[in-house]
């Protein structure tokens, strides 16, 4: 049994799916809500991580790097930068509060975390401001103590305090319950440091050389010429728009103002320019990778897609420190919205297009693999652009919000 999900405000495994969307338990104004954080055990302390100083974002970023989520083999463990934290965490809107950290009462060492960003989240009709729930992590030394069951109430307070009674979150691990499961995939790109690293092997039936030459990718960007670009400024509100459209083909999908275009989308591209020609070299700090189609003719942005960098350690093989990973984000066409588009192979051509270019914009830039969700339409590229399955899944999950399960792989929009 669950002994703490049983007490909590999701819908219990075995449940039969609900008749009608909606909260499980009201919201109640925050003069009703506890006041006073829940007891920890002794020589613990609540605080926060102040993102905005550098000196505790480091100490994130060790926490995390030496304690967060491990392969079921534990081969890799994510490596999220400091500037992927201060991106992920710090979003429009973003409460410092909900920042929540536990210390050693003692020396005030940083020893658990979980956090949560706002986000309007749109299930079917319904669109909830919800709080997104990322980075719990305990230290190895605390694991099996029940801490866990105290940060997610401590957290869940400080979203109530705000007036914040519903969430999105995604995990490996199976608890009650799931509104979707997705399956992860993998393109491989440096093919010689994966099989090394044992990220991969080589079929028997198959030489290494050969399967290098299988996977090969172009070495510029075809959509080049119908006017392919690293997305600018200027082009916030089109993205904008054309991410709202596509997304509405999702049963479950996260709404973005403007502004949050402009982080989840802009923020990230890192410091400094980059020559036009350069698909090879990142820039220094940079996050998230965003290409825009603009129509030569007519100046319309057709088109775009993001991915991001997430590097994993790698820990068992001595010569290989850092798995270098892009993951893909979010995409769009408006092919999606030309008539009959979506049944006769039109939209599955263009996203096989964009997102070939993605990954020879992510080899370019060094990275040893392309990953991906059975989420969205991926499922319309995952094989023809040679993406491989993976072993894990990723489970979503809704709190305090009841609605049938998204059936299907593609239901649900990206959550980074
Ligand atoms: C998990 N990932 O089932 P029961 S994902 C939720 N999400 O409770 P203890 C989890 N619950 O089954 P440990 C969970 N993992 O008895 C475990 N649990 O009812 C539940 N790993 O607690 C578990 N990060 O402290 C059980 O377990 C109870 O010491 C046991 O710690 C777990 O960020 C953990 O995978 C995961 O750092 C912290 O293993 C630790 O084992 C660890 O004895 C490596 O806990 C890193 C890792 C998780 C990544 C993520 C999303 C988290 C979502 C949390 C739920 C949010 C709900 C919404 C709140 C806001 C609401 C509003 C408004
Ligand atoms: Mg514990």
């Amino acid at each position: 049994g669950h002994k703490f999900w049983a007490t909590q405000p999701v819908p219990q495994l075995g449940e039969e799916p609900p008749l009608a969307d909606g909260y499980i338990e009201p919201s109640k104004p925050a003069s009703e809500v506890r006041q006073d954080p829940y007891p920890l055990p002794k020589d613990f302390e609540w605080s926060y991580v102040d993102v905005t100083d550098f000196a505790q974002l480091r100490e994130l970023y060790e926490l995390l790097s030496a304690n967060y989520v491990e392969d079921d083999d534990a081969e890799f463990r994510f490596q999220y930068s400091a500037e992927f934290l201060r991106w992920a965490l710090q979003p429009p809107g973003y409460h410092k509060e909900w920042h929540v950290a536990v210390r050693v009462a003692s020396n005030k060492k940083l020893v658990a975390f979980i956090s949560a960003i706002p986000v309007k989240v749109r299930v079917r009709d319904n669109i909830l401001n919800a709080s997104e729930v990322n980075f719990l992590c305990v230290h190895k030394k605390l694991r099996s103590k029940r801490l866990t069951p105290i940060l997610i109430k401590e957290v869940t307070r400080q979203c109530n305090l705000k007036g914040v009674f519903q969430a999105l979150y995604t995990a490996g691990v199976l608890i009650p319950t799931p509104v979707s499961t997705c399956k992860y995939f993998h393109r491989c790109l440096n093919i010689p440091k994966l099989v090394n690293v044992r990220f991969t092997h080589v079929p028997s039936n198959m030489t290494l050389a050969r399967m290098i030459r299988l996977n090969k990718v172009a070495e510029r960007p075809h959509l080049e010429k119908q006017g392919l670009r690293e997305m600018e400024e200027k082009d916030i509100p089109q993205v904008a728009k054309l991410y709202a459209s596509y997304m509405k083909r999702f049963g479950m999908a996260i709404e973005m103002t403007h502004d949050e275009v402009r982080h989840h989308f802009h923020s990230g591209l890192g410091e400094g320019p980059r020559g036009k020609d350069s698909w090879k070299v990142p820039r220094e700090g940079q996050v998230v990778w965003t290409y825009v189609v603009e129509n030569p003719q007519t100046h319309k942005i057709t088109d775009f897609f993001s991915f991001y960098s997430l590097p994993s350690t790698i820990m068992k093989i001595p010569k290989y420190n850092i798995l270098n990973a892009a993951y893909l984000y979010y995409y769009a066409t408006d092919v999606a919205f030309e008539e009959g588009a979506d049944e006769d192979g039109r939209l599955k051509k263009r996203l096989q297009e964009l997102i070939n270019d993605a990954l020879v914009i992510a080899d370019q830039c060094k990275f040893d693999v392309f990953n991906g969700l059975s989420l969205m339409d991926n499922m319309q590229f995952i094989s023809d652009l040679k993406f491989g399955n993976g072993n894990g899944l990723l489970n979503f999950y809704l709190y305090n919000w009841r609605t049938a399960q998204l059936a299907g792989m593609s239901s649900v929009g990206d959550v980074p």
